[in-house]
C-alpha cells in the first residue's frame, strides 16, 4: 500500500501477499453521492507469504463497519489503506464503506458519466471501491449484487439473478481486482450470439445510450471476428455465457478488458458511415480485438505485479496486430505499426522518459501504460516469433496457456515456455526487457572476392539511469535486388548478437541489399546508400516494408537537405515516386503510404538523432515546399488518381474501399496546392461519409481557406459529441503554426469545450501538441497555454493530466530558447500547489 508521501515501488521488493482469497462477495447499493459497498471476503494464510497482520489497500473510503468472523473489529486506518490483526487460520472479512461516485472526476474506481455508473479499476482503482489487496497476484472468484433503480445492471461473469431493482452476477474465473467492473444505467443493447468451438452459446451485447444503438454494428462484427480468430489462430475459446461491451463517454484511456464486461471509450465503439472515418473503423476493429484477446492474455493468465505489464500488453498488442494484418493487409499493417512505433516509442526511448519494457521502479503505475510497454513490448514478441519460427511460436504459446492458466506470471515464466518449447537459450534476448533505449544498427558493406561482406555494428545510447548498454539479439531480415530489379537473394534472417559482426553473402557486383525487411527489429538503421540504390528498392524491392522505407528515406533525405542547406526539392525523389503511384498492381492503401510526406515531428526526431538542432519553422517551410513541388511535378497523375479512386455506390469500411479513399484523399491534399481548394470544396459539399468530409475540411484548413466549411461542419454536427471532438481537433491540428495557440485558446472558450471530458480536452490540447510548428512557435505561447490547462486539469483528473505532460518530453531536442521555455512550463506545472503524484512523477522525470 502507498504512503501519503510518494515513494517508489521497486521490482526487487516484490513479496507475495500474506493471504489468499477463496471467494469475494460484493454488495452495491448505488446512490450518486453515497453509494454503500459491502464486502465479504474469505481469506486464508498464503503458505508463500510472510505472515503478519492483514494489510488492505483503500483510498477515499469512509469505513462504516468492519468484522472478522462476524465480530466487530477496529482496524487502524492509514493514508493508503488499513491494517488489522487477524486469526492465524482462515477467516471471513466483512466491511461496509461509503463512496461518492458523482464527485469522482478522476474517472478511477466507481464514477458517473452522463447519469450512468461505471468503473475503471486498472491499475489501482479497486482500492477506491472497497478495502482489498489491490494487486494483480491476488486472484479470486467474485459474486456481485447490485441494487439500483436503473434499468441495466451489469458486472463480470454470468448473470445469476435479476429481481426488481436487484441484479446478481457470478464470475467463476478467479481474477485480480483490476478486472472488476460494474455498470448501471439507462442503456440499450445491440445484441448477437456466438457459438464457440467447444459448443458454448454466448450471448453478446454492446450497450450504449439510447439513440446510439444504430452505431454498434461494426463493433459487434469486429467482436465476432475476434472470437473466431482467437479460436483458429491460437486455439482459445471464450469461457463465459455472456460477453458485454459498454460504451462510456468519459474515459481516460481507450478501453478496458474487465472479465466478461469490457468498458470502452465511446469513440472506440460508435460508428456510422456519416460520423466515423475509415481510421475510426480501423481503430474500433483493433481495440475490440485487443480487449477481447486479453481474455486469455491478461485475464486467464495475468501479471504477478505491475512491473510485468508488458506480459499482457505486449503480447495482446502483438495479437491484435496479427489480427488486423489478417483482416486487412499484413504489409500495410506492418508499415503503419512501424511508423507508429518510430513516432511514439522512439520519441519516448530517445528522451527523458525512456524506460525498459519491464521497468524496475515506479511512483505511479498509471504513468507506465506507455508506447514502450505496449508497442515495443509487442515488437519483442514479434522478434521472438521471427527467431523461433511460427510453428515453434505456436507450440510455446500452447505451453504458456497450458502451464499458466489461472496464474499471475512474470516475464521469466514467459521466456521459460519458449526455452522449454524450443530448447533455445534466451538469456541474451532477455536484455530487451531490461535495457531501455533504441539500439542503433550501423551497416557497412565491402567486397570480399565474390562475396559481399556486411558488417553490423550495434550500440544503444545511454538512457536515464542506464549509462552502459550491452549488445542485444537482433533478428535482421535481409535480401538483395539486382541492378535490373530482379531478386537475387530472397529474405533470410541473420541473428546479430555481437557489438560488431560480419556476415558474407554470395552476391555479384551491383547487388543492392535490402536490410531490416519487414522492420524485423525495433532499431534505428544507419547506412550510407546512394539515392539511386534507394530508388531501385522503391521500384523493385519484393519486401513491401522496405519498398516503402526506400521512398521514405528518399523523402527524408530530400527534406533534410532542404532544411539544413536550403536546397531545392530533389527531383530524383519526385521522379522515383511516379511509377509507384501509377502501379495498379499495388494496393491503393500502400500507395497512399508511399505518398505521405514525413511529418514535422518525424523530421525533428531525424535531425536531432543526427546531431542537428531542429528548427520547427524551417521544417515546416521545407515540408510545405516539398508538398508544393510534389503537387506541381505530379499534378496530372494525381488528378488522374483522384478521379480513378472515386467510389460510386454505398460506403463500406472494408480495407479495399478505405485504401482507395486514403489514396484519393492524399491526392486531394496535394492537388489543393494547384486548384486553390476547388476539389476540396466540392468534396466537402458532396461527401456522404465522414472520411471524405473530414479529409476535405482538413485540406481546406491546410490551405487556410476553411472558415466557411468550419462553421458549416459545426452546424451540421453540433449534436454529435464524437464528431464535434473532430471539429475541435482539426482546427488546432491544421492551423498555420503561428496561429495554432490562438485558435486553441479561442476554442477553449467555446461553450462546447467541456474540459473535464478527456476526449474533448485531448481534442484541443492533444492537437496543439501535435501541430509541431504551432506548438513550438516562437515565444512559447503554446507551451504556456498547455501548462495553464494542465495545472487546471490536474486536481480534477490526474491521470489524463500526467499523460498529457508528455507533450513536453521532446524538450532536449530543441534550441536553448525553446528548451528554457519548455522547462519553465514544466517547472510551473511541477510547482502547482497540491500537484498529484501522477503529474509530479512525470514532471520530475522530464526535468531530470
Ligand atoms: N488495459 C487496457 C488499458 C488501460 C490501462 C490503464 C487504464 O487505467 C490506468 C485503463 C485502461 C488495455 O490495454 O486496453
Ligand atoms: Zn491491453
Amino acid at each position: 500500500m502507498k504512503d501519503a508521501t510518494p515513494r517508489a515501488t521497486l521490482l526487487s521488493e516484490y513479496r507475495p501477499f500474506s493471504h489468499l482469497i477463496d471467494a469475494v462477495e460484493l454488495d452495491f447499493r448505488l446512490a450518486p453521492n453515497a453509494t454503500r459497498v459491502r464486502s465479504r471476503i474469505a481469506f486464508r494464510p498464503n503458505p508463500a507469504g510472510e505472515g503478519g497482520p492483514l494489510r488492505l489497500d483503500g483510498e477515499g473510503l469512509t469505513l462504516i463497519s468492519a468484522r472478522i468472523d462476524g465480530k466487530d473489529v477496529a482496524p487502524r486506518i492509514l493514508p493508503g489503506g488499513l491494517v488489522c490483526e487477524v486469526p492465524d487460520g482462515p477467516f471471513t472479512w466483512e466491511a461496509e464503506v461509503e463512496i461518492d461516485p458523482a464527485s469522482n472526476t478522476a474517472l478511477e474506481g466507481l464514477y458517473m458519466s452522463n447519469g450512468m455508473y461505471c468503473t475503471q479499476c486498472e491499475a489501482e482503482g479497486f482500492r477506491k471501491i472497497t478495502y482489498y489487496p489491490d494487486r494483480p497476484d491476488v486472484m479470486a472468484p467474485f459474486t456481485v449484487r447490485i441494487e439500483s433503480d436503473l434499468p441495466v445492471l451489469l458486472s463480470n461473469g454470468n448473470p445469476a439473478s435479476r429481481e426488481g431493482g436487484v441484479a446478481e452476477w457470478h464470475d467463476p474465473h478467479p481474477k485480480p481486482a483490476y478486472l472488476f467492473a460494474l455498470v448501471a444505467g439507462d442503456l440499450v443493447a445491440h445484441e448477437d450470439a456466438f457459438t464457440t468451438m467447444e459448443g458454448r452459446e454466448v450471448a453478446l451485447a454492446v450497450w450504449v445510450r439510447p439513440g446510439d444503438e444504430g452505431k454498434c454494428a461494426y463493433a459487434m462484427d469486429a467482436l465476432i471476428r475476434s472470437m473466431r480468430w482467437d479460436e483458429t489462430e491460437y486455439g482459445r475459446p471464450y469461457d463465459l455465457d455472456v460477453f458485454n461491451i459498454v460504451a462510456v463517454d468519459d474515459f481516460n484511456m481507450g478501453a478496458m478488458e474487465n472479465k466478461g464486461l469490457n468498458i470502452f471509450n465511446s469513440r472506440y465503439v460508435l460508428a456510422s458511415p456519416e460520423t466515423a472515418t475509415d481510421g475510426d473503423y480501423g481503430r474500433i476493429e483493433a481495440i475490440v480485438a485487443h480487449e477481447y484477446f486479453h481474455n486469455w492474455t491478461g485475464n486467464r493468465i495475468t501479471c504477478r505485479d505491475w512491473f510485468q505489464l508488458c506480459l499482457k500488453e505486449g503480447l495482446t498488442v502483438f495479437r491484435d496486430q496479427q489480427f488486423t494484418g489478417d483482416m486487412r493487409s499484413p504489409a500495410v499493417k506492418r508499415i503503419e505499426d512501424a511508423h507508429l512505433l518510430r513516432g511514439r516509442q522512439f520519441r519516448e526511448d530517445n528522451g527523458p522518459l525512456a524506460h525498459p519494457v519491464r521497468p524496475e521502479s515506479y511512483v505511479e503505475i498509471n504513468n507506465f501504460y506507455t508506447a514502450t510497454v505496449y508497442e515495443k513490448g509487442a515488437e519483442l514478441i514479434g522478434m521472438l516469433r521471427r527467431l523461433v519460427g511460427p510453428d515453434a511460436y505456436r507450440r510455446a504459446l500452447d505451453l504458456y496457456f497450458e502451464r499458466h492458466d489461472g496464474e499471475a506470471c512474470t516475464i521469466e515464466d514467459w521466456l521459460a515456455v519458449f526455452e522449454d518449447a524450443t530448447g533455445r537459450d534466451l538469456a541474451q534476448f532477455k536484455r530487451w526487457y531490461s535495457q531501455a533505449g533504441t539500439p542503433r544498427l550501423a551497416v557497412e558493406t565491402a567486397r570480399d572476392g565474390n562475396a559481399l561482406a556486411v558488417t553490423f555494428r550495434q550500440s544503444t545510447p545511454p538512457t536515464p539511469g542506464q549509462p552502459e548498454k550491452r549488445p542485444v539479439v537482433l533478428p535482421v531480415a535481409l535480401g538483395a535486388i539486382g541492378p535490373d530489379g530482379t531478386e537475387l537473394m530472397p529474405t533470410r534472417v541473420i541473428e546479430v548478437t555481437e557489438a560488431e559482426q560480419t556476415e558474407r553473402f554470395d552476391l555479384p557486383e551491383g547487388a543492392v541489399l535490402s536490410i531490416l525487411r519487414d522492420f524485423s527489429a525495433p532499431v534505428i538503421l544507419t547506412r550510407e546508400q546512394s539515392a539511386q540504390d534507394r530508388a531501385l528498392l522503391l521500384a523493385h524491392d519484393t519486401d513491401p516494408f522496405n519498398k516503402w522505407e526506400a521512398g521514405r528515406t528518399l523523402a527524408k533525405d530530400a527534406l533534410v537537405a532542404m532544411i539544413t542547406d536550403d536546397r531545392a526539392p530533389d527531383t530524383a525523389y519526385l521522379d522515383a515516386l511516379a511509377p509507384v503511384l501509377g502501379d495498379e498492381t499495388l494496393d491503393p492503401a500502400f500507395r497512399a503510404l508511399v505518398l505521405a510526406i514525413p511529418s514535422d515531428d518525424d523530421l525533428a526526431q531525424t535531425l536531432a538523432s543526427a546531431g542537428t538542432t531542429p528548427d520547427p519553422q524551417r521544417i515546416d517551410r521545407a515540408r510545405h515546399a516539398l508538398i508544393g513541388a510534389l503537387a506541381k511535378h505530379l499534378e496530372e497523375q494525381l488528378s488522374g488518381l483522384y478521379d480513378a479512386m472515386r467510389i460510386d455506390g454505398p460506403y463500406s469500411p472494408d480495407a479495399g474501399d478505405a485504401g482507395r479513399r486514403s489514396l484519393r484523399n492524399a491526392a486531394l491534399l496535394l492537388l489543393s496546392h494547384r486548384d486553390e481548394g476547388a476539389r476540396a470544396d466540392a468534396q466537402f459539399e458532396a461527401a456522404d461519409n465522414m472520411t471524405d468530409e473530414l479529409a476535405a475540411l482538413t485540406t481546406l484548413l491546410r490551405i487556410d481557406r476553411a472558415d466557411e466549411s468550419v462553421a458549416r461542419f459545426h452546424d451540421r454536427w453540433r449534436d454529435d459529441r464524437l464528431v464535434i471532438d473532430k471539429w475541435f481537433s482539426v482546427q488546432v491540428m491544421h492551423a498555420p503554426g503561428p496561429k495554432a495557440a490562438d485558435v486553441a485558446a479561442r476554442l477553449t472558450e467555446h461553450p462546447a469545450f467541456d474540459w473535464k471530458n478527456p476526449n474533448r480536452f485531448r481534442a484541443v490540447m492533444g492537437a496543439l501538441g501535435a501541430n509541431h510548428a504551432g506548438f513550438h512557435a516562437e515565444g512559447g505561447t503554446a507551451y504556456d497555454l498547455l501548462a495553464d490547462w494542465l495545472v487546471r486539469l490536474d486536481p480534477v483528473n490526474p491521470q489524463t493530466t500526467a499523460r498529457m505532460t508528455t507533450l513536453f518530453e521532446t524538450w532536449p531536442r530543441y534550441d536553448a530558447d525553446r528548451q528554457a521555455l519548455m522547462r519553465a512550463a514544466l517547472e510551473r506545472i511541477g510547482n502547482a500547489p497540491g500537484l498529484s503524484r501522477d503529474t509530479s512523477e512525470m514532471v520530475s522525470r522530464m526535468l531530470g
